[in-house]
């Protein structure tokens, strides 16, 4: 059914379709909707965003440029050699009063050992015949035979000296061993400058002599003084070979 009116309106009868040269127009069902309009035109500008991150490096720039500010300083480096020593600093204050040695447990222990190993070695060597002691000395011998500054060279070399008689038991004492190898052994003492009158090797005056019958009578041309078996004294030359006896 339609239903017809007249048309005053110009747009309704534009949106009809109608042609209006009839001065009416009817309204019909609704027609399909139109076409999408167009888009709106662009928006203002928003506000301004917040600050984005750093971008990356730029690539480098052409050679030519200023130079750059300095690096920053370098990692540590190793630690250097030891420096010299330094001088002897003052001497500390003074420490407490120390133990007595002899309620030092430890320490007369250490002393009661060393002393039990020293008398354990001097019975060995006395019982092998290596050692002689007479009081304070002790007499040894190697068994070699050499001349008096070989003599003398091996005693000092051993921290000892060429033995010499001070005494009667001395002198036998060192008349044992020279029989025991039946040699003549020198003795340390020698002629000093005026002839006939002999010195201990350290310069001191002799003070006992055990001289032969007869003896000395070499008069300047026998300077050293050999042991004969028996243990009585001859002055002689000193290139012989004779007996090895020191005394510590
Ligand atoms: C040799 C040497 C001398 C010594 C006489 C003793 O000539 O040994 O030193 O005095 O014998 O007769
Ligand atoms: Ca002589």
């Amino acid at each position: 059914m339609w239903l017809c009116t007249l048309a005053f309106t110009p747009i309704l009868l534009a949106v009809s379709g109608v042609t209006t040269d009839e001065n009416e127009f009817c309204v019909g069902s609704p027609g399909i909707p139109g076409a999408p309009g167009s888009h709106g035109l662009p928006g203002r500008d928003g506000r301004d965003g917040i600050k984005g991150d750093p971008g990356p490096p730029g690539p480098m720039g052409p050679p030519g440029g200023m130079p750059g500010l300095p690096g920053r300083d370098g990692l540590t480096g190793a630690p250097g050699i030891a420096g010299e020593r330094g001088d002897k600093g003052e001497p500390g204050e003074r420490g407490l009063p120390g133990f007595p040695a002899y309620l030092d447990e430890e320490l007369q222990g250490t002393l009661h050992d060393i002393r039990h190993q020293i008398l354990q070695s001097v019975g060995v060597l006395s019982l092998q015949g290596s050692m002689l002691r007479v009081g304070e000395k002790v007499f040894s011998t190697n068994g070699q035979s050499v001349n008096f500054d070989a003599i003398q060279e091996t005693c000092a070399r051993a921290g000892g000296r060429i033995a010499v008689p001070r005494s009667p038991e001395e002198n036998a004492a060192i008349a044992s061993i020279v029989k025991k190898h039946n040699t003549y052994a020198y003795l340390g003492l020698a002629e000093g400058p005026t002839t006939g009158e002999f010195y201990y090797l350290d310069n001191d005056p002799v003070n006992y002599t055990n001289w032969y019958p007869g003896e000395p009578r070499g008069y300047g041309k026998e300077r050293c003084v050999e042991m004969y078996t028996d243990g009585r004294w001859n002055d002689k030359n000193c290139l012989q070979y004779r007996l090895t006896i020191c005394e510590f």
